[in-house]
């Protein structure tokens, strides 16, 4: 994963010109001739796998040589597995970066004021009496369990640069920190750093079954392999770990929440062991989605009623033999009554019922339940968008201090576009976690370039006005607005096999950025994009900046050629790839109704848009004021959320003059047009982009104009046929009718659920 070849070339290169007597000048031009040329030839074979974590070497001479007198020689205290990591992870990036000159302090008893010599010093104050000896005040205290300082400072009247924590995890997460510094160019002759995560549970959730087969997935098969575990421990669980530790992530839920019992059987809980056993040195817990069902299906006990003496035994049971064999063990992610899965409700119990037994058998080993906050179900005859607040918040207070509710940031599912979830704000007494999706299942799967990091700032950074202005999302999730002191978030992963792990390379983005904000909810996501082009791309400032503003606006194009205007949920049917607004015209009776997409998008020959105002099913309701007021009028509605709350006439006049009709015909052109142009961005910036994973964003690209044109085409026409309006002047007309989409079929479309 690390340049470790390109270094070696290098000092050969040099002790060669050594040997041969050349002189210093002669020498120093030779040598960056040869670091030129080396680093031209590691790009070919860059393909994606080794992430932002590819450490390139720094070419300006002048940034290198600051670096290397700042950094080196550098020194890890402490013997555990997590130092020793920490020290390789420094020994290749420096070594990939800075060259041969950028070593470890040689001879050296750890814990002891010996040594003035190094220049970097990793280390607990717990492990490094020269740590102990500075005057941090009380820096250590304010970054808790995880967090850390990096700082420069004096050392026996010698400038030092110190990474610090009161955990190994905290050293890992600063060590990463402090080389993302070298990797995004950025001084480091006076750092001040101070930094810890604002939430505490930061988690994947993985959707991948036993049998390697990933439900959302788009970038191959599920990088478990369980077959071949425990005793197979494949190189790229190490590098996985590694990857999540750099971005500081904690957490990892193994398995799909459509969950199989089977993973609790002694037979998959080794194997378990033997991941958690790999992810421990780098900070991560493993925790696993469960069945409710479980004590019935592989306990054979006739019930799973949550009140059942004899089901809380099983539990208590089960998490004992976990426990014995996993002491850090997280906890359990829980699907219950929604979409098939069983859960209290089939024993007349309610969610908190269901997730306090759990919690009871979790809580003497210190684990947590994440129950999910996703249930709708068609009995109910409520509109969906309004069930999970309905059915939670009259829970709120009556959870276990154990248990978090894990509500998706929309009210909906992970649609392009959505206000946000309207139990954040509902439910004072409970830790809400935000679970974010990654994996692009609604939004073009592996081939579409699509940056989300705006898409969770928005959610992110939206007024719940629960405690008047400023109750951000943000703050219900990172416990500050009500005082929680357990607090996550979730990303549903989008990794899987493909040997650049997510399919597409700007997926690896969206990872990236979900691992940033769980750590810091209110950074930019600019600036992380920044950042992850630089580490992961090129450092040209020029091709940066075109990068950047090409992701930042990737997802509003998105929204654009998919769903204008806060439309939502007219995606294939099942797989969900591709346009499909016309499903549920005519419904067979199997067909759920609100998997529909007429039921969503609700077109007729008078307008289009869901009525979730009082005359409709009053979702607004469900929203504190004045965002209740705001919603219940189409004028002071954001316009990117139109549809979404209000069912308007064709007609209708928008704030810019044009009509509904007018404006949804020319946002999906404007979207489809955004994607061709983002493709000839690209092919500009070939000189700047490693071959390899320049071609894989091209193809990419390629599809993703042809798939924006698509839902354009396919979109546009479907609605004309309500509106029975022509299309404005100016836009082409589609190359197909509608009935040749709507006649296209996909049988093999992958990640569809099973
Ligand atoms: C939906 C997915 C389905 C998941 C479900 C969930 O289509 O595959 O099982 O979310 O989150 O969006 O449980």
């Amino acid at each position: 994963m690390i340049n470790q070849r390109l270094f070696q070339r290098q000092f050969q290169c040099c002790r060669l010109m050594a040997t041969l007597g050349v002189n210093a000048a002669k020498f120093a031009m030779f040598a960056a001739i040869c670091l030129q040329f080396s680093v031209a030839e590691a790009a070919k074979s860059r393909d994606g796998y080794g992430l932002w974590l590819d450490y390139q070497p720094i070419t300006n001479t002048r940034e290198r040589e600051g670096y290397i007198k700042a950094l080196s020689p550098w020194q890890v205290e402490g013997e555990a597995a997590t130092a020793d990591f920490i020290r390789q992870e420094l020994t290749a990036a420096l070594g990939a970066m800075l060259g041969v000159e950028a070593g470890p302090v040689g001879d050296y008893t750890h814990n002891s004021l010996a040594h003035p010599v190094a220049r970097l010093l990793v280390a607990t104050p717990e492990e490094s009496a020269v740590i102990r000896s500075l005057a941090l005040g009380d820096a250590l205290t304010r970054v808790g369990q995880e967090g850390y300082l990096i700082k420069t400072t004096r050392y026996r009247d010698k400038p030092i640069t110190i990474v610090t924590a009161n955990t190994h995890a905290g050293l890992l997460y600063g060590t990463f920190k402090l080389l993302q510094l070298l990797q995004t160019g950025q001084a480091v002759s006076n750092l001040a750093i101070e930094s810890a995560p604002a939430t505490k549970l930061r988690v994947l959730n993985h959707w991948d079954n036993l049998d390697r087969y990933v439900e959302r997935g788009y970038a191959g098969e599920s990088i478990w392999n369980w077959h071949k575990l425990p005793h197979y421990k494949s190189q790229r669980y190490y590098d996985y770990a590694r990857a999540n530790a750099s971005i500081g992530i904690n957490g990892v839920v193994l398995n799909n929440v459509n969950a199989d019992p089977l993973i609790l059987t002694p037979q998959y809980l080794v194997k378990v062991k033997a991941l958690a056993d790999i992810f421990r040195p780098y900070g991560i817990k493993v925790y696993l989605s469960v069945k409710f069902s479980s004590p019935n299906l592989i306990g054979g006990l006739p019930t799973s009623d949550p009140l059942d003496k004899n089901v809380q035994a099983w539990w208590q049971a089960k998490a004992n033999e976990i426990y014995s064999l996993i002491p850090d063990f997280g906890g359990f992610l829980v699907k219950a009554n929604s979409e098939g899965q069983p859960g209290p409700g089939d024993f007349g119990r309610s969610h908190a019922q269901g997730a306090n037994m759990l919690a009871d058998a979790l809580a003497p080993h210190g684990g947590n339940v994440m129950w999910r906050a996703f249930v709708y179900n068609v009995e109910a005859n409520v509109e969906r968008s309004k069930q999970a607040y309905n059915e939670f918040k009259p829970l709120d207070g009556t959870f276990r201090q154990n248990v978090l509710v894990q509500v998706k940031n929309g009210p909906i599912d992970f649609q392009p576009r959505e206000p946000f979830s309207p139990l954040f704000g509902a439910m004072p007494k409970t830790p809400l976690m935000m679970e974010f999706q990654i994996t692009q299942e609604y939004l073009g799967f592996s081939t579409h370039l699509v940056y989300l990091g705006p898409l969770y700032e928005e959610v992110l950074k939206a007024d719940t006005y629960a405690k008047g202005a400023g109750s951000t999302v943000a703050k219900v999730v990172d416990g500050s607005l009500y005082g929680h002191g357990i607090t996550g978030m979730a990303g549903v992963a989008n990794i899987g096999s493909d040997r650049n792990w997510t399919g597409h390379i700007f997926g690896q983005a969206n990872w990236y950025v979900f691992g940033q904000l769980a750590w810091n909810p209110e950074v930019s996501t600019k600036q992380i994009a920044d950042d992850w082009i630089r580490m992961t791309l090129t450092r040209d400032d020029k091709a940066v900046n075109t990068i950047r503003a090409m992701m930042m606006a990737s997802r509003e194009t998105a929204v654009n050629y998919m769903t204008p205007l806060g439309l939502h949920h007219i995606m294939g049917w099942g797989h969900h790839y591709g346009p499909a607004p016309w499903i549920g015209e005519q419904k067979p009776d199997w067909m759920r109704e609100d998997w529909t997409s007429v039921y969503y998008h609700s077109a007729n020959a008078t307008g289009l848009g869901k009525d979730r105002t009082a005359s409709g099913s009053n979702v607004i309701a469900q929203y504190h004021a004045p965002l209740r007021q705001a919603y219940s009028d189409p004028k002071t509605t954001p316009t990117e959320l139109l549809l979404w709350f209000h069912h308007l006439p064709w007609h209708y006049e928008l704030a810019n003059g044009n009509s509904l009709w007018h404006e949804l015909v020319a946002r999906y052109y404007l979207g489809a047009q955004a994607v061709a142009e983002m493709a000839k961005t690209w092919d500009g910036l070939e000189a700047n982009i490693p071959p390899q994973l320049f071609k894989q964003v091209q193809m990419a690209l390629a599809i993703q104009t042809q798939e924006a044109a698509w839902w354009r085409d396919a979109c546009v026409l479907y609605f004309q046929s309500y509106s029975k309006q022509s299309l404005p002047e100016g836009f082409a007309k589609p190359k197909h009718s509608l009935e040749y989409y709507k006649g296209l079929s996909f049988p093999h479309a992958p990640g569809d659920g099973r």
